[in-house]
């Protein structure tokens, strides 16, 4: 039995740090255009940086300028409820908890999901790495011969290495593990998300699974969650969704999430499609093919509040009417649609629709709050009321996300049917709120100073 003896227990956020990097670099090694999608991105960071000056300043006050560069969330998707349980144990040793739940069968995807990531204004600015994790809801498959086999390939295997188990328990015991250990248990779970080209079933077996739903194979037919896609952060999307093509990436038609904005809100996102890779089937010496992994962008804005994520809703859902139209009169629409969401950080923030987080500026004292409400405060610029980041993803985004690599030709109806105490039985656990851990980072930069939420 592994001890920590008297070695120094390692802080989460140092872990995490260690995992989204090696993520990324064997994501690198694996998908060649991921790196072509890292320069777009970096290119497209330091040119707008440098024409917009006050951004710059923004970001470093809120620490979000540090995190820029290294920041990505990744995708998985499980098969079982226990591979969910101890998978939010795992994530658990490296700061990042669920938050919230995704219901993706409205969207013909017989998966629910939630978002590991830290939650803590601390712990997002060290490093914010998330991981959008599914499981699989076999009840969806109507073949009940084909859910019982696949129930079975599920039962007998194990994504987990013996050492990544060992490591987990002692960390669960001991509170923590050592700098050695937190490496060995970060190279211990990469393998749980490392491509493997053997598929664990014969052709005919990822054929029928494959039929019932793509993604019921891309989950059942192989040894474990291979991380199906990581995503490095823009500050211009539009540049880098027009770079792709030009640097040999083929993109997804239309940018996921809200239109172009002066104030960016919430999420939008693109990705390049899904690589079509060999792989080897049991009993047969051939070579089949399986597309699963692709590479993703985001540009992320403003976490709106539930006032604004409500306005957000209606606004996407009556734009969506012209979905199927071609894509320039689609973001058109979009844009027109939108003209009635507010678009200055400062109208935002009045209406009650996003989320902020103050801090003093020069020559600002607490005997001040004598002298206004916080809005008399802003607005004589004693007071600097700074975007705080949305840090989830978005269902309808999420959808459009899979539905792209799904080759588009999937076209499955479920009843939609949220069930999120299943998934939390799963999981073992209840999942966050996401607005309540806003809500809380905005009121805690409030009562530091001084001032009332
Ligand atoms: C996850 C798709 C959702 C996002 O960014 O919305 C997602 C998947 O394809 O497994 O990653
Ligand atoms: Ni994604």
């Amino acid at each position: 039995m592994q001890t920590l003896q008297n070695s120094v227990i390692v802080d989460a956020d140092t872990l995490r740090t260690l995992f989204s990097e090696a993520m990324s670099d064997m994501y690198r090694e694996e998908v060649q255009q991921y790196s072509t999608l890292l320069e777009i991105v970096a290119d497209s960071n330091s040119k707008t940086l440098a024409s917009n000056e006050s951004l710059r300043e923004a970001m470093t006050r809120t620490n979000d300028l540090n995190r820029l560069a290294q920041e990505y969330h990744g995708a998985i998707r499980l098969g079982t409820a226990s591979e969910l349980a101890t998978m939010c144990r795992m994530f658990a040793v490296l700061g990042m908890q669920p938050v919230d739940y995704y219901d993706l069968s409205v969207a013909g995807v017989p998966v629910h999901a939630t978002a590991f990531r830290p939650v803590t204004k601390q712990a997002l600015g060290v490093n914010p790495f998330r991981i959008f994790t599914s499981l699989l809801r076999l009840e969806l498959v109507d073949n009940p011969a084909l859910r019982q086999q696949a129930q079975e390939i599920l039962d007998a295997r194990n994504i987990f290495t013996a050492q990544a188990l060992e490591l987990l328990e002692l960390a669960e015991r001991e509170g923590g593990l050592s700098l050695a250990q937190g490496k060995a248990f970060v190279a211990a779970l990469l393998e749980t998300f490392r491509w493997h080209s053997e598929a664990t079933v014969d052709v005919q077996t990822y054929e029928r699974l494959h039929d019932a739903h793509r993604l019921v194979a891309d989950v059942v037919c192989f040894r474990g969650p291979h991380i199906n896609h990581l995503t490095p952060r823009t500050l211009d999307i539009d540049f880098a969704q027009a770079e792709m093509p030009k640097r040999g990436v083929q993109a997804k038609l239309l940018i996921e999430g809200p239109p172009r904005r002066s104030a960016p809100i919430l999420l939008r996102q693109t990705s390049f499609k899904a690589l079509e890779e060999s792989v080897r089937f049991q009993g047969s010496s051939s070579i089949g093919a399986h597309t699963a992994r692709f590479g993703e962008i985001e540009q992320r804005g403003i976490a709106l509040t539930p006032a604004g994520m409500a306005l957000y809703d209606r606004l996407l859902s009556e734009a969506r009417q012209a979905i199927g139209a071609e894509p320039e009169e689609y973001e058109q629409n979009l844009a027109a649609v939108f003209a009635q969401f507010p678009d200055t950080q400062e109208e935002l923030r009045q209406a009650g629709l996003a989320y902020f987080r103050y801090s003093a500026a020069e020559g600002y004292g607490t005997s001040d709050t004598a002298h206004g409400s916080l809005d008399q405060l802003v607005q004589q610029g004693l007071i600097l009321a700074d975007p705080i980041i949305y840090e989830d993803f978005l269902p309808v985004s999420a959808a459009g996300i899979f539905q792209s690599n799904l080759g588009g030709t999937e076209q499955k109806e479920y009843v939609s049917n949220a069930a999120k105490g299943v998934f939390e039985q799963a999981l073992g656990r209840q999942v966050l709120d996401k607005f309540s851990l806003y809500e809380e980072i905005q009121h805690s930069s409030l009562t530091a100073l001084g001032l009332q939420a």
